[in-house]
C-alpha cells in the first residue's frame, strides 16, 4: 500500500509540472545557407511540422523566419532539419553527401548566389 501511495505522489508531481510547462507560440529568426527558390521550397517544405506555424524564408537576407510552439520544440530542432536537407547553420552543418545530392542551382557552399 505504501507503495502504491509513493507511486500516486510520484504521478501527481509528473503531472503538475506538464501543466506549468503550457505550450506557447514564440517567433524566432536565424540564419540558413541557401541559394535560391528552390532551397526556399525545400527549407519552408520541412519546417511544416504540427508545432511550426509558421515558417519563411528569405533568399536574400538567408533568414529563416519562424513561429513556433515552445517547449514543445527548440530553435535548434529546427536548425537540425534544416540540416538534414542539406543546409548548414551556425549549429549544424550539412553532411557532405547531403549537400552534394543537391541541385546544382543549390550548391551554396561552393556557388553562392541569389537568382
Ligand atoms: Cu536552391
Amino acid at each position: 500500500m505504501k507503495k502504491l501511495i509513493s507511486l500516486f505522489a510520484v504521478l501527481l508531481f509528473a503531472s503538475s509540472f506538464s501543466y506549468a510547462q503550457e505550450s506557447k507560440v514564440v517567433e524566432a529568426e536565424f540564419k540558413i545557407s541557401g541559394n535560391c527558390g528552390m532551397c526556399k521550397a525545400r527549407l519552408e517544405k520541412v519546417m511544416k511540422i504540427k508545432e511550426v506555424k509558421f515558417a519563411k524564408w528569405d533568399k536574400t537576407t538567408k533568414l529563416m523566419k519562424v513561429a513556433y510552439l515552445s517547449p514543445d520544440i527548440t530553435v535548434d530542432s529546427l536548425k537540425h532539419r534544416a540540416a538534414e536537407v542539406g543546409h548548414d547553420t551556425d549549429k549544424f552543418k550539412a553532411d557532405d553527401a547531403v549537400y552534394a545530392k543537391l541541385p546544382k542551382c543549390c550548391l551554396y557552399r561552393d556557388n553562392p548566389t541569389t537568382h
